[in-house]
């Protein structure tokens, strides 16, 4: 987990540096409750976190996708979390507050791919939050399809 947060701080700061000569790509904030302060995350600071793939039927169709992303308690892990849910915001306002155990017992993914295509603003993109819903009949619920943020802008730890 060490080496993951070397590669995000190395990234970090490297988009630092960056800012000042040019726009820069934050895709995802994360505030609340991080022993290393609020992230600011662009695509090459995430995509630096080992890469997962899930194949899945999604909540919007019956469909077998192929979704790639880093799992959400890497990312977690890296900057130290510490809290008991995270609230999930995304670039429509829409907000949902998800248990942190659902990381823990799943191998709950941000993908930023579908299908080996990287998910933009009008599809669903930057970031959609993806649950491996066919390896767990529990997870074909109302309750976790809630929780399948896409256009995810900002993860809030309480
Ligand atoms: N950004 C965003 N993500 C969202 C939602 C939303 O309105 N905005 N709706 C949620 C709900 S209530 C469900 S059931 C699933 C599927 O919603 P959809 O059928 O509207 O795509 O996505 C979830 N993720
Ligand atoms: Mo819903």
């Amino acid at each position: 987990m060490q080496i993951h947060a070397h590669a995000v701080v190395s990234g970090l700061m490297l988009l630092g540096t960056m800012a000042m000569a040019e726009q820069t790509d934050i895709i995802l904030d994360v505030t609340g409750q991080i022993e290393d302060g609020p992230a600011a995350l662009d695509r090459e600071a995430l995509q630096s976190l080992p890469p997962v793939t899930i194949e899945t039927t999604t909540v919007v169709t019956d469909n077998v996708h192929s979704f790639t992303g880093f799992l959400m308690r890497d990312l977690l892990e890296d900057l130290d979390a510490q809290g008991t849910h995270v609230v999930a915001t995304a670039l429509n306002d829409y907000v949902v507050d998800i248990p942190m155990s659902d990381f823990y017992d799943y191998g709950v993914i941000v993908a930023y791919e579908m299908n080996g295509v990287a998910l933009t603003r009008d599809d669903k993109g930057p970031l959609w939050i993806v649950y491996p819903r066919d390896d767990h009949k529990e997870l074909q619920d109302i309750r976790y399809d809630y929780r399948w943020v896409w256009q995810l802008d900002r993860l809030d730890v309480r």
